[in-house]
């Protein structure tokens, strides 16, 4: 394989924001009267703030108009803001430093291609903010996951082919972003039949397994 960049997802592969979305929402659904749950939440992995309170609304028993929806996902957004507030690098997931820094050692370039416009302040929280070779996030896309937009920007900030660059994922609509951007995928952490973590990985060095 001639892998020269990985692109790590973040929420659900380099931290578990993922347990932080669903609080947020089920604190907003709960106010709303919304039914919500784990599985529905799974669907929410990777797809933006606003695709994802439409599939939150889809059990609302009521219209919502384009400005009740905006305060909703604001609302959300604030909540799930102060989720966030107290992580801190300990919420790094196990065996991703180890991943992260043998990929470096080995001359791979390493990026974030994350939907999330939080971004900035989870890479700032966990001390990686200046980490990355490139960060590709919701704030420079117009299409999230399934899309391949954030990966193709992340790929083109590092001057990679598309065709060279692996993308990890904990989500399906990531699995499949990576794969329609021409990219090698890795699934991990549930991902539909990712049941692999960069901490069992690690053990078995995604940087042979790339090289081999
Ligand atoms: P925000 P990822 C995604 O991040 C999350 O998986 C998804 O649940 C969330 O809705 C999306 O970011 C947008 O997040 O509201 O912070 O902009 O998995 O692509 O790193
Ligand atoms: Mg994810």
């Amino acid at each position: 394989m001639n892998i020269k960049a990985v692109i790590f997802d973040l929420d659900g592969v380099i931290v578990s924001t993922d347990e932080c979305h669903y609080l947020a929402w089920k604190k907003i659904a709960d106010e709303e009267g919304i039914y919500f749950d784990r599985e529905i939440n799974n669907r929410l992995r990777g797809v933006s703030r606003m695709e994802s309170l439409e599939i939150v609304l889809e059990r609302a028993n009521k219209e919502y108009s384009q400005e009740e929806k905006l305060a909703l996902a604001e609302q959300k957004n604030n909540c799930y803001r102060e989720y966030i507030k107290s992580m801190t690098p300990d919420d790094i997931l196990p065996g991703v430093m180890a991943t992260l820094e043998k990929l470096k050692s080995s001359g791979i370039k390493i990026a974030i291609g994350s939907s999330s416009k939080n971004t900035p302040v989870i890479l700032k929280q966990i001390g990686l903010e200046n980490y990355f070779d490139a960060v590709s996030d919701g704030n420079n896309i117009k299409n999230s996951k399934p899309d391949p937009e954030v990966f193709v920007k992340a790929a083109d900030m590092l001057g990679i082919a598309y065709n060279e660059c692996m993308v990890v994922e904990d989500a399906d609509a990531g699995i499949q972003a990576g794969k329609s951007g021409g990219m090698l995928t890795l699934a991990v952490n549930g991902a539909n039949g990712g049941d692999l973590s960069l901490e069992n990985l690690a053990c078995g060095d995604l940087v042979e397994i790339i090289q081999a």
